[in-house]
């Protein structure tokens, strides 16, 4: 690596979460800043308006629990809908699933692709060329307002934090249009922003799919370098039956193909609720 090397950080409430590295890019789309820093011990990472989105190190923490929980709960998982997910990670575990037949990718931002091709190849990998995957060029809200009714067997949401163009994606409407057109029996998954660090959007993300599915449930874990570490991610369905019970086929595989999650990890992180959060979360 060259020795022309900079600290970027995150700055979020008076704290810095910050990476030494060389710029690989910097570039203005026409949606937000992009940057692509490559650092000694956290591989390639990206930065989207000066917030960190994954690092080759540690995007497995965030992908695997947002994808994983719902995937290998779907008795049927062919028709897949992501919204954001433009490094291509969410993508790559979606599909580890052979029943996985379509894939709609709907990233607002194709910089943030082309990219994430280029820079960060280690995270989308092979995915960009399955031939299960279409990439589509659009607006998340605008994309889930097109679609028919009962389409998709999972909607999973990888978005940025709350900004200008992606405040939709955190909306009570967004969340209705998602219930519409997924099916009965389908898993709609969202990462859902940190307990500690935007605990008030949490709990707003948490409260709004409570009150408009039939079931929903949070997990938390950890992502290395988002502010203050500790992350959340939420599932919810309008189906009768428990939603999250295992039904996956292949499920020895895909334990062995992931480095942080397994059922194990899942049942402990879907317990892990941080008693202020608990608390909060009652008032509801
Ligand atoms: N604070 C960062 C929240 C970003 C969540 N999405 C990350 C995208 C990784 N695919």
């Amino acid at each position: 690596m060259k020795n022309n090397k900079e600290w970027i950080d995150e700055i979020w409430k008076n704290s810095r979460y910050g990476l030494c590295g060389n710029i690989i890019a910097r570039h203005k789309s026409n949606y937000q800043e992009i940057i692509v820093l490559e650092t000694r011990d956290y591989g390639m990472a990206l930065m989207l308006d000066g917030c960190w989105m994954t690092t080759d190190q540690g995007e497995k923490y965030y992908h695997e629990c947002l994808v994983h929980p719902a995937l290998s709960s779907l008795k049927n998982s062919s028709k897949i809908l992501i919204i954001g997910g433009g490094d291509g990670g969410t993508a790559r575990e979606c599909l580890k699933y052979k029943n996985v037949n379509h894939i709609d990718l709907v990233e607002i931002d194709e910089e943030v692709i082309n990219l994430s091709k280029k820079y960060l190849k280690n995270i989308g990998g092979k995915s960009w060329s399955d031939e299960r995957l279409k990439i589509n060029i659009d607006d998340g809200f605008q994309w889930v307002k097109n679609i028919q009714d009962n389409y998709y067997d999972a909607i999973i949401v990888d978005s940025s934090d709350p900004s200008e163009f992606a405040n939709d994606l955190f909306s009570l409407k967004f969340y209705l249009e998602c219930k519409r057109i997924l099916k009965k029996d389908g898993i709609f998954a969202t990462q859902s922003e940190s307990p500690e660090a935007f605990k008030e959007i949490h709990l707003k993300i948490c409260s709004s799919i409570k009150k408009l599915f039939k079931q929903s449930s949070t997990m938390y874990s950890f992502v290395p370098f988002y502010p203050s570490g500790i992350w959340s991610w939420t599932f919810a369905s309008d189906t009768d039956n428990n939603f999250l019970e295992l039904n996956c086929k292949e499920i020895n595989n895909i334990e062995k193909s992931c480095d942080i999650w397994n059922l194990n990890f899942q049942e402990g992180a879907f317990k892990m609720i941080p008693t202020k959060i608990i608390r909060e979360i009652s008032h509801y």
